[in-house]
């Protein structure tokens, strides 16, 4: 039997530090009932999130220049997925995996959602990936994939994703995300309408071969690995895109595949008002496409997406809103459990943060044209330290108070360490 993270040792490691979570909890109770404000509400807004764990963000991760192994690292799909259940298992929001097509094709369909589901987990999604040349593959994908100016190329690359979507609907997966590193590195390489039109023609083959209730998400992204241009390279060629595929088309918004200072919680906005929007990449960016980890750079603007999402979520005039809530991150310096795990409580945290706002004293501000004090319905929510909300919403659900202190205690990475030796099969991603 592989070392895991027990319930038992959760909850030894809980014993010492409830009293203070109680009192704690119990403060911070008292001060939002001052608002108006009922704690419980927030503690199970907080017990019902979810977020999507990345598969290939298990192993430690890697920049153009090097990547840095580390001891542990999980070496099959069956360890990452032993290893999400321990991130989930800490923090209790993170039952459902994305998989990336061919790093983490299963052998055994069957087996691997057999063993997902005896871990609590399950496979929620799939992600192809042509932009790269995978062994034994006929063409290359060093001109493009969906949109390379040859056919034949381009039917690979449909035929990549048709079989994503069968290997997805064998697993149960809800969606399949599609990104593309077509592009130009210098101006008149590529053809601008031309390679759009291309890309519209093999997603409508994708999009035709959708099975069952899955939804088809398109990830746009500004530039790289293309230097010049970017076929899908913003929300609107996106939501275009998306638009004319058809009612199960949506757009994903990675945060990091921007210009810089764009303003993302606008484009989320502005994609749930068009009801095109699927789902999120969470991850935190200085210069460009960084994938740190969330909320580490710039916790106000995940606070502002979530303020968008939560105030939609609220509105009875929106339509079509299911948006999925996955992380999408590389980490070179940090355990990557540890920076899944942290990242994972970002998100509920701007998630509470975002259902502290004041709507209803916001909305008179606005009518009013009261910049200040809308700035400051929103500034109250995101000043408000929610720590002990998060620590509460784990702890009832069985998860730990103090999640990374609880991870290094129990010793899983060192015993990985112990029980995995040798080569890691799988690619970890590059920036
Ligand atoms: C890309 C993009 C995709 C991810 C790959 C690995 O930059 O964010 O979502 O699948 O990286
Ligand atoms: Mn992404
Ligand atoms: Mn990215």
């Amino acid at each position: 039997m592989n070392f895991r993270v027990s319930d038992e040792r959760i909850a030894e490691h809980n014993r010492p530090r409830l009293p203070a979570l109680e009192e704690d909890y119990g403060h911070l109770g008292d001060r939002l009932a001052r608002r108006r404000v009922d704690i419980e509400a927030l503690t199970r807004a907080a017990m019902d999130f979810r977020v999507e764990l990345p598969s290939w963000a298990l192993n430690a991760g890697g920049t153009r220049f090097a990547r840095f192994t580390a001891p542990g690292e999980p070496r099959t799909l069956v360890e990452k997925m032993e290893d999400c259940a321990a991130i989930h298992a800490l923090v209790r929001v993170t039952d459902a995996i994305s998989i990336h097509i061919p790093w983490d094709r299963p052998d055994s369909p069957a087996e691997l959602k057999a063993f997902t589901q005896a871990c609590g987990l399950r496979i929620n999604s799939t992600n192809s990936n042509t932009f790269q040349d995978h062994a034994g593959q006929v063409h290359s994908y060093k001109f493009g994939s969906l949109t390379h100016t040859d056919a034949a190329v381009r039917q690979q690359a449909v035929d990549h994703n048709v079989e994503c979507l069968a290997l997805g609907a064998e697993l149960g997966a809800r969606a399949h995300t599609v990104w593309i590193g077509d592009g130009g590195n210098y101006p008149g390489q590529v053809h601008a309408r031309r390679a759009l039109d291309r890309y519209l023609e093999s997603a409508r083959h994708i999009y035709s071969a959708l099975p069952g209730e899955c939804r088809l998400f398109l990830e746009h992204k500004l530039y790289e690995p293309a230097f010049y241009s970017t076929v899908i390279s913003d929300w609107g060629t996106s939501y275009v895109c998306a638009q004319a595929l058809g009612d199960r088309a949506f757009s994903l918004v990675d945060l990091g595949h921007h210009a810089p200072n764009v303003n993302v919680e606008q484009i989320v906005a502005r994609l749930i008002q068009l009801g095109k929007l699927g789902g999120l990449h969470f991850n935190d960016s200085k210069y460009g496409d960084d994938d740190l980890d969330a909320g580490s750079i710039k916790p106000f603007q995940l606070f502002l997406i979530f303020n968008e999402l939560v105030d939609a979520s609220k509105d009875g005039s929106v339509r079509a809103l299911d948006p999925a809530y996955m992380l999408d991150q590389s980490h070179a310096v940090t355990d990557p459990i540890e920076s899944l795990v942290m990242s994972s409580i970002e998100l509920v945290r701007a998630y509470v943060q975002a259902h502290l706002v004041d709507r209803d004293a916001l909305a008179r501000h606005q009518e009013n044209n009261d910049a200040l004090m809308a700035l400051q319905a929103l500034k109250e929510a995101f000043t408000c330290d929610v720590s002990p909300i998060l620590a509460m919403a784990r702890s009832r659900a069985g998860g730990a108070i103090e999640p990374v202190a609880a991870f290094r205690d129990i010793g899983y990475r060192e015993a990985k360490t112990g029980e995995r030796r040798g080569q890691t099969r799988q690619t970890a991603r590059a920036l």
